[in-house]
């Protein structure tokens, strides 16, 4: 294979950070081919289901990538399984008013737990606002994730407890944070790995420009992976951006860009981990492009039958990324009855503690408000809390005496 390498001879090799070439080098291709080695999309698993042949998998020649294994597989399966059901009952709170707002991952949970598979404890997730599923198969309690949802003011985690940033809504600045630690790591000699979330839409943030051209100049770790679930909010991916995939868009900050089919559990843990493993190694940053779909609304506040046809959804609804492992696993007789019956009964279990969870009235300090916003709280923000300690003592006092 080696033999065959041909490397740009334009100046363009010598330009592109070591870790790249390296990583060229090693796989016996060229440049071109380690930078965007998916022409197609990845997928090892039909939406029925069946094995895609080695051959046909999508990925450039040379560059095939192993199958996980059938316990990872497996424990991917429980955690989609629990991903659906709090998915689910998050938007039943919803709409029983106990919670404000639910960006559900309903359909995209095979991408939110297999980032999460594919990171180590000391390693980093920056995820968004519709990565829920994905914090939770970290290992952060539920009821913690869901808090800033019912409205209150804090996140609800500690992100340094679990190496896993908060929720970002403004699209895009966790990719620079992510950027940050990353750097911050290298800085000072740990191998942390980081993968930054983000959506389609998120994609034409200048942050997201920002980001990936600083993490390829400095070949950081950090893989950046782009739920591509067709829409931001009611704009549709072909009116957000006319780039041939948005893993092309890897290519010209001298990243590698792949394509994979984001409902495929088994390619995405085979991309992921080897992704890792490349960032680890040194190779510098990655973007993957997971092609998904969103098949609920943005959010409860919005109605999608106002803008797409309910025939695409049914489409996508048949490649269910839950369904599709199920299948494979039964056909394959790895998952009995009784694996099915205790994972469903484990979910349940979930479900009901974020239940009470949410069910129970809270009484915020409003002096809260002042916590928690910086390590040494500013000379303003000690000035405004004692002006609020202030009013609050003294409607005290008025009701007080007006009790008397
Ligand atoms: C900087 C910024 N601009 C606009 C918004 C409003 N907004 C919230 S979600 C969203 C759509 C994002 O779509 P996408 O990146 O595809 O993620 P998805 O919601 O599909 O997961 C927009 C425009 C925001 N939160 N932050
Ligand atoms: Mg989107």
């Amino acid at each position: 294979m080696t033999e065959n390498v041909s490397h740009t001879t334009d100046g363009g090799a010598e330009r592109t950070t070591p870790g790249v070439s390296e990583a060229s080098h090693r796989f016996g291709i060229t440049l071109e081919d380690y930078l965007l080695p998916a022409r197609g999309r990845i997928s090892m698993m039909a939406p029925d289901g069946s094995l895609i042949p080695a051959g046909e998998h999508g990925t450039a020649p040379g560059h095939e990538y192993p199958r996980p294994s059938n316990e990872r597989l497996l424990a991917a399966y429980e955690q989609l399984v629990l991903g659906r059901r709090i998915n689910d009952q998050n938007a039943a709170l919803v709409r029983q008013g106990r919670m404000a707002v639910y960006p559900s991952s309903h359909g995209q949970e095979a991408c939110q737990v297999t980032v999460a598979m594919a990171l180590e404890k000391r390693d980093w997730l920056f995820p968004t606002y519709r990565d829920t599923v994905a914090v939770i198969a970290r290992g952060v309690d539920p009821n913690e994730v869901m808090t800033s949802f019912r409205g209150e003011w804090h996140q609800g985690y500690d992100p340094h407890e679990h190496n896993t940033s908060v929720e970002a809504t403004p699209l895009t600045t966790q990719l620079l944070h992510a950027v940050g630690v990353a750097h911050a790591a290298r800085l000072r000699g740990e191998d942390t790995v980081v993968i930054a979330l983000c959506g389609d839409g998120a994609t034409s943030e200048g942050d997201f420009h920002e980001a990936l051209n600083f993490a390829a100049v400095f070949n950081l770790p950090v893989i950046f992976f782009v739920q591509n679930n067709g829409y931001a909010i009611s704009v549709p991916l072909s009116a957000q951006s006319v780039a041939p995939s948005l893993a092309h868009k890897a290519v010209g900050y001298g990243m590698a860009g792949e394509r994979v089919d984001g409902n495929d559990t088994m390619a995405l843990l085979s991309v992921l981990d080897r992704a890792v493993a490349l960032a680890r190694g040194g190779s510098g940053p990655l973007l993957i492009e997971a092609e998904t779909y969103r098949v609920q609304a943005h959010t409860n506040a919005d109605d999608d039958t106002r803008y797409r046809e309910s025939e695409e959804v049914a489409a996508w609804r048949a490649k269910d990324p839950l369904l599709r492992l199920r299948a494979y696993l039964v056909n394959e007789g790895l998952l009995t009855e009784a694996d099915e019956e205790r994972m469903a009964a484990k979910a349940e279990e979930t479900a009901a503690a974020l239940r009470d969870a949410m069910n129970a009235d809270i009484t915020p300090d409003p002096l809260e408000l002042f916590d928690y916003v910086f390590t040494e709280p500013t000379p303003q923000l000690l000035e405004q809390r004692a002006m609020l300690a202030d009013e609050l003592a003294r409607d005290e006092e008025a009701k007080q005496e007006a009790s008397k």
